[in-house]
């Protein structure tokens, strides 16, 4: 029997579902003895570090914790609860944190994108069982801001690099702990927790020592989901956003389906998008929650979800946040949520009242589940200018001419699913979300949508140039020399496609076949 140390921030269900698919019985902490009397203990940490201490020392845990781990009995953290092991944390200066480990949490500082978010790879210092099966090249998920830093080598299991060494796992005897999610690493990370339900066999060293890198630049699939005219879910395809063809929905399949053969076909990651989210409360849209609690049995990679993330009153005056929105995402299995309309309310208020309100969805869930949980999702349109001075937004030079010979853009966000356009651009929406706590913008663009014309290189330089978080490139693949193109002329960190997948022209093994040996990508 496994015992699980929810404290109730972000996405237990997939580690559970994990330890379940590898035929464990899993039983959640509900008192502070059920720590005590765990066989094995598993601790999945999520969100902020001061967040995560004040609910642990509330609920009583942290004394347990603490006698459980330091008497030496089987202990597996992951992520944040790595990081709960050590001192404090930069993240929450004053918190302290289980002390079990020497040393701080650190934040990056490498001039790389933070959060670092994607698969790296790993370089063991010491023989482990969690290595069992291992050959040393495999790269598992991570997603977070802080590192730990430890002046006792003796405990540090492995080293990734992202601009520099950081301590990716920590062992002693049957207390281990890594930073990246096993659960969301394909087969490789469920080995990683098949080790330790099995963890009295002899520890072994991974037989490749390779180096410990590049971060892969990430293929991810993208689901458009919306109910069709017969009521159910389908996934859909616009181009341009224009779902219809001869007036009809265009049905390309059940969600849970096309995600599970984006998976087997190594999908680094899958995103959901509620395309009509924005009209309901997606809180009542049950079959959405249904679909991510399916597909989260059988899907080890980060599943993002986004449509309809926003406050909302109903009709009777009832008052959902938009937090209680993604709070229900999260339990359901979703890793990240993508807010696309509200987004742009939020930046238009911040930018006519001159400050952040403190209470945005922004603010407000990055500050429980942490930046790498928000996604920003932005759906711009070019508009041509003859000169920058013409209007008061980030404006481009353009090697495509506009319909009267213009040298210029820029690109106005729009919302509800492109039908409103705002007076706002891409680039300042971007840039004030990374301010007020979003972790990663996924860009799409309204022009290149379902047209296999490859990605907008310019929208893309345009936003990498101007913000710290990671891009993912969306909209326009149409061939697997668009995603060469994208990763190696703009500093996109991941690049999204649906069409030329759904369609079928095009598989995901083959644009990493492309890219291989090009591009650091994962392959599984
Ligand atoms: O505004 O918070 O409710 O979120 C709504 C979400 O739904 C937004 O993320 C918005 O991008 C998305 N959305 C709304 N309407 C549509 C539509 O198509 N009518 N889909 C829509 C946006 C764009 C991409 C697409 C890529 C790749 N889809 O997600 O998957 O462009 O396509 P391609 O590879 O075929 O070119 P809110």
């Amino acid at each position: 029997m496994i015992t699980l140390l929810d404290y109730g921030a972000g996405n237990v269900r997939s580690v559970i579902n994990a330890l379940e698919r590898l035929g464990a019985k899993v039983k959640t902490v509900q008192r502070p003895e059920d720590i005590s009397s765990a066989e094995k203990l598993v601790f999945p940490g999520v969100g902020a570090f001061g967040n995560m201490m004040h609910v642990l020392n509330r609920k009583g845990y942290v004394s347990p914790l603490i006698s459980y781990i330091t008497a030496g009995r089987p202990f597996l953290g992951i992520c944040l609860g790595l990081q709960a092991l050590f001192d404090g944390s930069e993240e929450d200066p004053g918190v302290p944190g289980l002390g079990i480990i020497p040393g701080i949490v650190k934040r990056f500082g490498t001039g790389l994108p933070v959060p670092h978010i994607g698969w790296n790879g790993f370089k063991a210092q010491q023989p482990s069982i969690l290595f069992r099966g291992m050959h040393g090249d495999e790269k598992f998920y991570f997603v977070h801001s802080y590192h730990a830093v430890t002046t006792d080598k003796s405990w540090v299991l492995s080293t990734t690099d992202y601009g520099g060494k950081f301590v990716s796992a920590v062992q002693r005897g049957p207390v281990a702990a890594v930073q990246f999610h096993p659960e969301k690493s394909g087969t490789h990370g469920l080995g990683i927790l098949k080790n330790f339900l099995e963890f009295n066999a002899e520890p072994v060293m991974p037989p490749t020592a390779i180096r410990s890198g590049p971060l892969a630049k990430r293929i991810i699939a993208c689901l458009d989901v919306r109910t069709d005219e017969g009521g159910r879910l389908v996934v859909t395809k616009g181009d341009r956003y224009d779902v219809r063809e001869n007036g009809l929905i265009r049905n390309l399949g059940k969600p849970e389906d096309l995600a599970k053969r984006y998976y087997e076909e190594g999908a680094d990651e899958i995103t959901f998008l509620n395309i009509t989210g924005f009209r309901n409360l997606p809180l009542k849209d049950m079959p959405m929650l249904d679909v991510l609690k399916r597909t989260s049995e059988n899907v080890f990679v980060p599943l993002t979800i986004g449509g309809g993330i926003r406050d909302y009153t109903d009709l009777d005056g009832i008052h959902y946040s938009a937090l209680e929105m993604a709070e229900a995402y999260f339990r359901s299995g979703a890793d990240k949520i993508s807010i696309g309309s509200e987004a742009v309310n939020i930046v238009e208020t911040c930018i006519e009242t001159g400050r952040p309100t403190g209470r945005s969805a922004i603010e407000g869930i990055s500050r429980i589940y942490g930046s790498q949980a928000v996604v920003i999702s932005i759906d711009p349109r070019r508009v041509y200018v003859s000169s920058p001075e013409d209007v008061p937004h980030h404006v481009i030079e353009t090697v495509f001419r506009g319909p009267r010979g213009e040298r210029y853009c820029w690109y106005q966000c729009t919302t509800g699913g492109g039908r409103q356009k705002r007076d706002l651009d891409a680039v300042t929406v971007a840039r004030m979300s990374e301010k007020l706590g979003a972790g990663e913008i996924l860009l799409n663009c309204i022009d290149r949508d379902g047209t296999n014309e490859g990605f907008d290189l310019e929208l893309i330089n345009a936003v990498t140039d101007n913000v710290g978080v990671p891009v993912i490139a969306s909209s326009g693949a149409g061939a697997a020399q668009d995603f060469f193109d994208v990763f190696t002329e703009t500093r996109a960190s991941a690049a999204l496609a649906a069409g030329v997948f759904h369609r079928g022209e095009l598989s995901i093994k083959e644009v990493k076949k492309h890219l291989s040996g090009k591009v650091e990508v994962r392959s599984i």
